[in-house]
């Protein structure tokens, strides 16, 4: 493992720009200062009231943790509730069916408007449907959709049974798919006949047949929503239309409390080895924490605000911050379905216009990708509805920071720079307006309640100002409860390196610098974790499946510092003898890149492949990639006196600089 963080800590250091709470939000915000001493003076009763005061239980709990089992928690374990019943039917109970859930637009233009009620019926319709299909509590059903408000039903439907979801990024290929399906033995796949993606539709139905042709015999059978009209192929027995299925079940149905520990979802992330990791969560302390956080991050007023997560509901930022947390909490969002420059490079800031959006999160990446446009194209729309901006997915470096204010934010909207994991469940380190004077370039503080620290390679407390490796050192309410199927790695990858006979610590696999004033500077991944613009990807992952094509004898996969994604793919490949002479580098380069995307997905294309003739290793065998890491992004290289053959570098750089 190389301790090293990738970022600049320099630069990010001699960033000195301090923004106070505005007028606007001193003394005016959701947060209250008192949560901080609250949670330092009784954590346990803090996230109690907050489970009692956010959450609607069927049953009161009267346990809060459960920690005699760790590292696996039970949080509120003896409190049963329905997680569905707590996002829908109290809020219209309360009298708020009217208000809208989601503006939802599709990429072509065409648009839905969802008010709670309706969203209700639908869940209630879908869960009828499921239920007839034989799903109950403890099911496993994979949701393989774009971003339509089926995805959202689908979502609430399985939870409102208490079945567990399992949703596929849709950009994934055949491949991933069927791994995490089987994974999880799931018993319906819910899917739709394709999405709109920059302008064309991308099938989906066919990519769920393609991966059951080899496998996911646990699948009963595939439910397929009508949206993008393409032709697809139905296997009798199996296959259902969604629009036949959910639209003739009841809109009657009463939810039932289930306890709160049932498992709520599994969502599958890249880690350090090939196989992905189901991260499995629960209920009640998901839905807590998601919930207080949304509220008081974002300083949620869900009377007026009309709020805007651009996350697919694929990744964990759209499980939480897109369904769970601000449904709970009765927000009114915009859920869009396509890319931000379909059909024109303003498309997102004329969304923001048209809904007169006041609560904008997204992703570093697109901020970069914005600002290399320029800003004539944002100055062109009224975004004087913006009141917060927040950002996560990867470190936001001071530059991207400043221009998100400045021309997302007219100058005046504070930054949340939200930092967590799909592991996490929700946000674990953040500012919060009103309260905290802002910094550009850091995620600041713990979230009240959090236990966050910065270990050196010893597991001792680094002081400020010093970097190290985050732990989280207390559980928390939304933490990931295991692995699906895997409580050995579980432990291994998470508890193992810093947890002492004393205390249970949460390893994240990130770096991170603490300042003087106690404030947290994220520096990206210490482990073979790649994130390219905001997606977690596996070094190893990659490098499996280059290697599964047949004319590949070796491969090493970095994650290169790349301007707009943050990091990129870069592979080195060594072909087989047989093989090397039949094509050139450039025709070897265009297979595999192609290759990589219909194995993976195409968030996983590398950006470039070099043919090499030889790959840097130790003596012990290890390939050195921090070398190969110089090499990708240009640099002179480091320390090569540990590597087996020091000639090696030579031969690599002239392969690759021609
Ligand atoms: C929510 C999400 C988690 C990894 C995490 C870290 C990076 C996320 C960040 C951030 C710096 C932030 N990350 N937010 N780094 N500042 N505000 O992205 O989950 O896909 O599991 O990725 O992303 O490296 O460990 P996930």
């Amino acid at each position: 493992m190389d301790p090293k963080p990738k970022n600049s800590i320099d630069s990010l250091l001699q960033e000195s720009r301090r923004f106070a709470p505005s007028e606007a939000f001193a003394g005016a915000s959701v947060a209250r200062p008192e949560l901080y001493s609250e949670a330092k003076a009784d954590r346990l009763g803090f996230w109690a009231d907050r489970a009692r005061e956010l959450v609607d239980w069927h049953t009161p709990f009267t346990e809060v943790l459960d920690w005699s089992n760790a590292p696996v928690a039970r949080w509120f374990a003896d409190g049963e509730l329905n997680v569905a019943y707590n996002c829908l039917d109290r809020h219209v109970l309360a009298g708020n069916g009217d208000r809208v859930a989601f503006f939802w637009e599709g990429e072509p233009g065409d648009t839905r408007t969802v008010t709670y009620a309706e969203l209700t019926r639908e869940v209630k319709r879908a869960a009828n449907a499921l239920a007839a299909l034989g799903i109950g509590r403890g099911d496993r059903v994979a949701i393989y959709l774009p971003v339509i408000p089926e995805a959202v039903v689908a979502m609430l439907a399985v939870a409102r049974l208490g079945a567990i979801h399992s949703v596929v990024f849709g950009g994934f290929s055949a491949e991933s798919l069927r791994g995490r399906i089987e994974d999880a033995e799931a018993k319906l796949v819910i899917t739709a006949d394709g999405g709109y993606r920059k302008g064309k539709v991308f099938p989906l139905k066919p990519v769920v047949d393609a991966a059951l042709e080899q496998g996911g015999a646990s699948v009963e059978h595939v439910l397929v929503v009508r949206r993008g009209e393409n032709a697809v192929g139905f296997t009798e027995g199996r296959d259902l239309w969604w629009h036949d299925t959910v639209d003739a079940a009841s809109d009657e149905h009463v939810a039932e409390g289930f306890e709160a520990e049932n498992p709520l979802f599994i969502l599958y992330t890249s880690g350090t080895t090939g196989k992905p990791k189901g991260i499995v969560h629960t209920s009640g302390g998901y839905l807590t924490q998601v919930a207080f956080t949304h509220r008081n991050v974002f300083d949620l007023k869900p009377e007026r605000d009309v709020y805007w997560c651009t996350a697919d509901v694929g990744w964990v930022t759209g499980h939480s911050y897109v369904v769970y947390g601000p449904l709970a909490n009765g927000a009114t969002q915009v859920l869009y379905e396509g890319t931000p420059d379909t059909p024109h490079p303003g498309r997102w800031w004329e969304l923001i216009e048209k809904y007169g959006v006041t609560i904008f999160y997204t992703a570093p990446t697109a901020i970069r990708s914005f600002m290399k446009i320029g800003r004539q194209v944002p100055d062109g729309f009224d975004l004087s509805s913006i009141r917060l901006l927040g950002s996560v997915g990867e470190p936001i470096n001071p530059e991207a920071w400043v221009w998100y204010r400045d021309v997302i934010g007219a100058g005046t909207a504070p930054i949340v720079d939200t930092w967590w994991q799909t592991e996490t469940g929700g946000i674990m380190i953040s500012a919060l307006p009103g309260l905290t004077t802002l910094k550009p370039g850091s995620a600041q503080v713990p979230i009240p309640g959090i236990s966050i620290d910065i270990l050196g390679e010893d597991g001792t407390r680094v002081d400020p100002p010093h970097g190290g490796l985050l732990v989280v050192s207390e559980p928390w309410p939304s933490m990931l409860r295991g692995i699906w199927g895997d409580p050995e790695r579980f432990r291994e990858t998470y508890w193992s390196r810093f947890s002492t006979p004393e205390r249970w610590r949460y390893f994240a696999g990130d770096g991170a610098h603490v300042d003087e004033d106690g404030d947290i500077w994220l520096l990206g991944r210490v482990d073979d974790v790649m994130n390219v613009s905001g997606h977690r990807l596996s070094t190893t992952e990659i490098e499996s499946t280059l290697v599964s094509h047949p004319i590949v004898a070796e491969a090493a996969v970095v994650g290169a510092s790349d301007e707009q994604t943050g990091q990129a793919v870069v592979a080195f490949v060594i072909l087989r003898a047989e093989h090397a002479d039949a094509q050139t580098p450039e025709e070897a380069s265009v297979a595999l890149r192609a290759h990589v995307a219909q194995a993976i997905g195409a968030i996983a294309r590398p950006r470039q492949v070099f043919v090499v003739a030889e790959l840097p290793k130790t003596r012990s065998g290890k390939i050195m990639r921090r070398l190969l890491q110089d090499v990708a992004e240009g640099r002179d290289l480091g320390d090569t006196t540990t590597l087996a053959d020091t000639s090696v570098m030579h031969i690599i750089t002239s392969d690759v600089r021609g």
